[in-house]
């Protein structure tokens, strides 16, 4: 049975020794936060993702995987480690530390035969340059004596077990027996498909894939932008543009966050700066999102203040996370927002995050929350932020001569597509009145 290291056990790393692990691999998850490692021992799964708890109990007790403080030799080794960035003279460089910090560790125990997989999210040429830093530090010849190959993960957080082994992927090797040896790990989990191309493939099409969703991301934003600037609904706009046949506009948000579309852009930026104006721009545009949202509220409390000069506006805030359905908060715009907001001496908010501890905003964040229903009965404003499914009844819940400002798209009716809509004048025009 062939033994795996995984390095990092994040919301890859962890995800992937289970599956690993119920593959019949002999896995270690190593880490260097040894609470984490602790929690995990004992059947604490760190972070939320459906199935979790129960898969990582059952590779537990079954022996199948442990998490481990110290490194120990194995037959592949797996890095899924974080890589965020840093900001340099306002543009946005990658920070490779912690991967090169793994390779301090694996070539402790690196020997002849072992393959290295980098999964993290990285720059390309980065993989030819982590197989150089490994021969250094072990005199052993990479691609010959041992094989180093890219393969990054394209999941879905949500949705992480299920295309773990539903994605196809690509398996990008130093060299072409670098390839064939993730392969030989890959094919026993993955039913999708296998490309087997260089590592500068693998990492390019990586940074292509989240930097083409963060271009449509703004390609929706601006779209959003139009619309307020004639007062219509952009989410009825984008709906009823994507009834043509070749258009797909994505949904206008308060920004976009994550730990992925809205860093791994500047990868592609930081080394060609002349390929990808674009991909810049639709970062500045994304990024200002946020910013954009936070002076609408402010006209809204302004205005709501002109109405009445002696009381202090209430506010609601819907969702903090940085998307629906996911406890992460990592980069959120939403919670950007809340940020700022607390700021403003003239008004009272609470939030509604039923994904986050009420106590870790309070105590890291400073921001009080709310059951959704008291948070209702208590709000003269209401500002949607994130689109979680349990929000989905809000419109019943609503209390009469409430402002409700929707930036995510949770108020909006479908019923506009119904053929009876269609059939119906949905406009009121000031010529109508004459
Ligand atoms: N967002 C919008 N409008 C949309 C869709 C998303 O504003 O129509 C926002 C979200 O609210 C969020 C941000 O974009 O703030 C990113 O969310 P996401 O759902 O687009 O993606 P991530 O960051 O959760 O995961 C992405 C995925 N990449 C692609 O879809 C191309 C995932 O497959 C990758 O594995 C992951 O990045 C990664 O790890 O790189």
């Amino acid at each position: 049975m062939k033994k795996i290291c995984v390095l990092g056990l994040g919301y890859i790393g962890l995800p992937t020794s289970i599956i690993l692990a119920e593959n019949n691999f002999e896995v270690i998850g190593f880490d260097v936060d040894h609470i984490k490692v602790d929690r995990i021992n004992n059947s604490d799964a760190v972070i939320q993702e459906p199935e979790i708890s129960s898969k990582l109990k059952k590779v537990l007790s079954e022996k199948k995987f442990k998490a481990v403080k110290e490194i120990e030799s194995a037959d592949y080794f797996i890095i899924a480690v974080p890589t965020p960035f840093k900001v340099n003279n306002l543009e946005k460089q990658a920070d490779l530390s912690y991967v090169w910090s793994t390779v301090e560790f694996i070539s402790q125990v690196l020997k002849i035969g072992d393959t290295v997989i980098l999964e993290s999210t990285v720059p390309v040429g980065t993989t030819e340059e982590l197989a150089r830093n490994l021969e250094l530090s072990t005199n052993l010849k990479a691609g010959k004596d041992f094989f180093v190959a890219y393969c990054p993960e394209r999941v879905f957080p949500g949705k992480i077990f299920y295309e773990l082994e539903n994605n196809s992927r690509v398996l990008g090797g130093i060299n072409s027996i670098s390839a064939q040896k993730a392969q030989e790990l890959y094919i026993k989990f993955v039913k999708g498909n296998l490309h087997l191309e260089s590592s500068i493939f693998a990492e390019m099409i990586k940074l292509v894939e989240n930097s083409s969703r963060d271009a449509q991301i703004a390609i929706a934003n601006q779209v959003a932008s139009l619309a307020y600037k004639v007062g219509i609904d952009p989410y009825k706009l984008i709906s009823i543009a994507n009834e043509h046949p070749r258009v797909k506009i994505l949904n206008p948000t308060c920004g976009v966050g994550g730990h992925c579309i809205a860093v791994d852009p500047w990868f592609l930026v930081e080394s060609f700066p002349e390929q990808t104006e674009l991909f810049k721009k639709s970062r500045q545009i994304n990024d200002a999102k946020p910013y954009q949202v936070l002076n609408f509220i402010k006209e809204a409390i302004s205005k709501w203040k002109l109405s009445n000069p002696n009381s202090k506006c209430k506010m609601a805030i819907l969702g903090l996370t940085y998307k629906p359905n996911v406890d992460d908060l990592r980069e959120s715009p939403a919670l950007l927002i809340a940020q700022e907001l607390n700021k403003i001496a003239e008004i009272d908010f609470v939030a509604v995050e039923p994904y986050i501890e009420p106590e870790i905003l309070n105590k890291k964040y400073n921001i009080k929350t709310e059951k959704l229903e008291n948070a209702l009965n208590d709000s003269n404003i209401i500002i949607c932020l994130v689109a979680h499914n349990y929000f989905k009844n809000l419109k019943n819940l609503l209390l009469k001569d409430q402002i409700v400002l929707d930036f995510c798209g949770l108020m909006h009716e479908k019923d506009y597509l119904n053929l009876e809509a269609t059939k119906t004048i949905n406009f009121k025009s000031k010529y109508d009145e004459k």
